[in-house]
């Protein structure tokens, strides 16, 4: 059955973090959300979440520039056609609107969370997923110190977390993987996160890193930049992971081809929505290559879709997808997302569409700026 949709309500949220989150780029102390609402000319709704940032740190979109591809250019388009099924969203939008994929993932999740609950499934069932709880690992930000570092590596595991990443940058990367290596053992499951800082000029020093036997180490080298991350993994014993460097399907092709990676983090919003994320998951099946679930700091609602993708059967490796109190004093959704002392996040899956009620009252107090756009 087609969707024609009716309106598309744009929000953007505040939500102080309970603790800043530090990256090679910069640092978060406080999350601005974009945040969609789409409803069909039947009245069925669904929220949906765009993980653009404050800052150009991860990529070029930010909240700002979302708003605006949203409003300007995505919403029209989206408004104006029917969607015959929400996997066609990609393809028609990826020809008319270049880049902004953080912009054109929102309203393509989206449209398949409205499709979900129109058909009373789980957006987990429509996508595909086949489990019953997502495997939990910790993104924890730069430290002060190494020792601050192993305490909060330490306190992750004994909570249940199967798996810990560490940000890193130059200046603050082997002593303090050492550290959390040391405190914790040689078995804990330990990686790194560069998001882009280094150089193929830093590659003995990240060979150096191999002693501390890390499940992989993420994005080391530039986004555009398959080729040194092919030279670099020569270098390297430690996998390499890429995820600012792979924002389509294609991209994962060129990866494998190239020998650039051997592990993919996916993430919906930064491949412009679902359907590269199915393509992306597919082709590394296909290629025995794991993939594991992205976060990008997302409210309950962004979570949600995480958890969803993450059911799909290639996700074998742990995904950053936290419990809500990990992030907040309070989450948007109720229920808020737990996870269990085995380190496992229930999945949804005998609940249509997100599986979460958005907690409209809660989201209309964080709300600075609402815009509503109708078809016309
Ligand atoms: O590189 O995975 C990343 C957060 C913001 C921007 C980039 C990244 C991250 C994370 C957070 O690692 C993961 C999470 O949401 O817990
Ligand atoms: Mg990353």
């Amino acid at each position: 059955m087609s969707l024609r949709l009716a309106r598309i309500t744009l929000r953007e949220i505040r939500m102080p973090l309970r603790e800043p989150f530090e990256i090679s780029s910069g640092r978060t102390t406080g999350r601005r959300i974009l945040l969609l609402e789409l409803a069909d000319t039947d009245g069925a709704t669904a929220w949906s979440e765009c993980v653009a940032g404050e800052q150009p740190s991860y990529s070029a979109e930010t909240v700002d520039t979302a708003w605006h591809a949203v409003t300007e250019w995505i919403a029209p388009r989206v408004l104006a056609a029917g969607i015959s099924h929400p996997r066609t969203l990609d393809g028609a939008l990826r020809r008319a609107i270049r880049g902004h994929p953080m912009a054109r993932a929102a309203v393509e999740m989206g449209a398949w969370t409205l499709q979900a609950e129109r058909d009373g499934v789980s957006l987990s069932r429509l996508l595909g997923g086949t489990r019953a709880e997502i495997a939990t690992g910790i993104s924890i930000g730069i430290q002060a110190s190494p020792a601050v570092l192993a305490e909060k590596a330490g306190a992750a595991l004994a909570q249940g977390y199967r798996r810990i990443k560490m940000k890193i940058r130059p200046g603050a990367d082997i002593e303090f993987i050492a550290a959390a290596r040391e405190s914790l053992g040689p078995e804990a499951p330990l990686m790194a996160d560069a998001n882009s800082a280094y150089t193929l000029a830093h590659a003995d020093h990240l060979a150096d890193l191999d002693a501390y036997r890390l499940q992989m180490l993420e994005q080391p080298l530039a986004q555009d930049d398959l080729r040194r991350h092919a030279q670099l993994q020569d270098r390297l014993a430690t996998p390499i992971c890429l995820d600012e460097s792979i924002p389509h399907a294609d991209a994962a092709e060129d990866m494998l081809a190239l020998r650039a990676g051997r592990i993919v983090n996916v993430k919906a919003g930064r491949v412009g929505g679902f359907t590269q994320a199915l393509a992306i998951h597919d082709l590394c099946r296909r290629h025995a290559v794991p993939v594991w679930c992205g976060g990008m700091l997302e409210s309950g609602i962004g979570r949600a879709a995480n958890v969803a993708l993450a059911s799909l059967p290639n996700f074998t490796l742990p995904g950053d997808v936290s419990p809500s109190a990990r992030y907040w004093e309070r989450d948007v959704v109720t229920p808020e997302w737990t996870m269990d002392a085995a380190g496992m996040v229930a999945v949804p899956a005998d609940r249509p569409g997100l599986g979460v009620t958005v907690d409209v009252d809660r989201v209309d107090d964080l709300t600075v700026r609402r815009r509503v756009l109708a078809a016309c």
